[in-house]
This record gives structure tokens, C-alpha cells and sequence, in this order.
């Protein structure tokens, strides 16, 4: 079993598809570990193991449930309680992206909420997924003052509904 081609098929089920392979999701997320497996032709012990060496945490494991613990597209209320941010946190991103993002702000796109990241060393890596990263600094405590509510999710990305143009710095470009 390949382990990060594993990852990358459960992040697409149990994210975006748990109806390409028979699944579905409770309110929060949760899939039965039983029919993943049976659909994913997997053992418990390599999902296990999927699960417990997951450089960036993924996923957890509940007893016979299993759901990801961020980047959904489809609808899932994963239970994360309002937190109060830091001064200040960052997104990593592309040149390409940069003129919009200044012009309209961080948008979340396909995904429920935009993904902001603790530190600048997390943010260079989001951004070099897609090319040379442009690291951009988010005033979130300003933002937080101004109404917006922010989550972090159990594996540490923080997550808000959108960040106008007024709370983004361009760091390093
Ligand atoms: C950009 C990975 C144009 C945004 C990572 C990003 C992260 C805009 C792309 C997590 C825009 C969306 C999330 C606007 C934002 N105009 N482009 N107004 N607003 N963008 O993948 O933050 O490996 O949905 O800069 O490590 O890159 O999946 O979000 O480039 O934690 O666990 O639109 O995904 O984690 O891309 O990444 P994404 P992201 P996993």
C-alpha cells in the first residue's frame, strides 16, 4: 500500500466524495470506517497507519468512525467552537493569484473557509504547491475586533469566512 496515494484518495472521499465510492457523512463529517475500508479494499491496520503517519494530520479515527479535519467542500458542520486568533496569521499563495487577492480579498473558493496558517514557514509550504510562494501577513486580530469569527481546526489550520483587502500585507513575494 502506497501510503500518501492512500491519503490523497481518503482526503478526496472524505472530503469532497463519499459518494464516488458508496459513502456518506453524518452532519459533522463522520464515515463508517467499515465501508471505507470495504470501498477503499483496505485493512483497518493500513488505515490505521494512513491515519497515524499523516504529516499534516488529516484525519481522525473514532472508534468505528473515521472523517477529515479540514478542506471539505461538502457541507459539514465539523463542531469547531469560535477562537480568538493571534495578532497575526498568514496565507501562502502564488504570484498569478496576487492581483485578485489584493483587489477582492482571500476568498475560500471551492473550500468551506479560507485556510490561514499559524506561521510563515507553514504559509511558504501552502504556497509552493503551486509554484514560487508569495506569503501574505493577515491583521487577524483587527479582523476578529471587526466582527470576524474565526475556528481552528483540531490539526491547526485556522479557519474564516473570507479576508478583505484592507486586512492583507504582502510579506515576501
Ligand atoms: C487562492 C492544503 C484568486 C488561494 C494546504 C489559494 C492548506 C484566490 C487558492 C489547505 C483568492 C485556493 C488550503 C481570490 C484565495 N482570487 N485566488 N480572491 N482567494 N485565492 O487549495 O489555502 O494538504 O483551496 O491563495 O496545506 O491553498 O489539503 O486553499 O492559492 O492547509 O491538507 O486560491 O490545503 O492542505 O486553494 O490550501 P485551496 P489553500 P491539505
Amino acid at each position: 500500500m502506497d501510503v500518501v496515494r492512500t491519503s490523497k484518495r481518503l482526503s478526496f472521499v472524505l472530503r469532497h466524495r463519499p459518494d464516488s465510492v458508496g459513502l456518506e457523512f453524518d452532519a459533522a463529517g463522520w464515515a463508517d470506517v467499515d465501508r471505507l475500508l470495504a470501498a477503499l479494499r483496505l485493512t483497518r491496520e493500513q488505515l490505521e497507519r494512513v491515519v497515524a503517519t499523516n504529516d499534516k494530520r488529516r484525519f481522525e479515527i473514532d472508534g468505528n468512525r473515521i472523517r477529515a479535519l479540514q478542506g471539505h467542500s461538502v457541507a459539514v458542520d465539523l463542531g469547531y467552537l469560535p477562537e480568538r486568533p493571534p495578532a497575526e496569521l498568514f496565507h501562502g499563495t502564488v504570484e498569478r493569484f496576487l492581483a485578485a487577492i489584493l483587489a477582492e480579498g482571500l476568498r475560500p473558493g471551492r473550500r468551506h473557509a479560507v485556510h490561514l496558517s499559524p506561521d510563515v514557514v507553514t504559509a511558504r509550504a501552502v504556497g509552493a504547491r503551486r509554484g514560487r510562494p508569495v506569503v501574505l501577513r493577515v491583521d487577524a486580530g483587527r479582523l476578529a475586533d471587526d466582527g470576524a469569527g474565526f475556528t481552528r481546526s483540531a490539526n491547526g489550520v485556522w479557519l474564516v469566512d473570507a479576508v478583505p483587502p484592507s486586512y492583507l500585507t504582502v510579506l515576501e513575494s
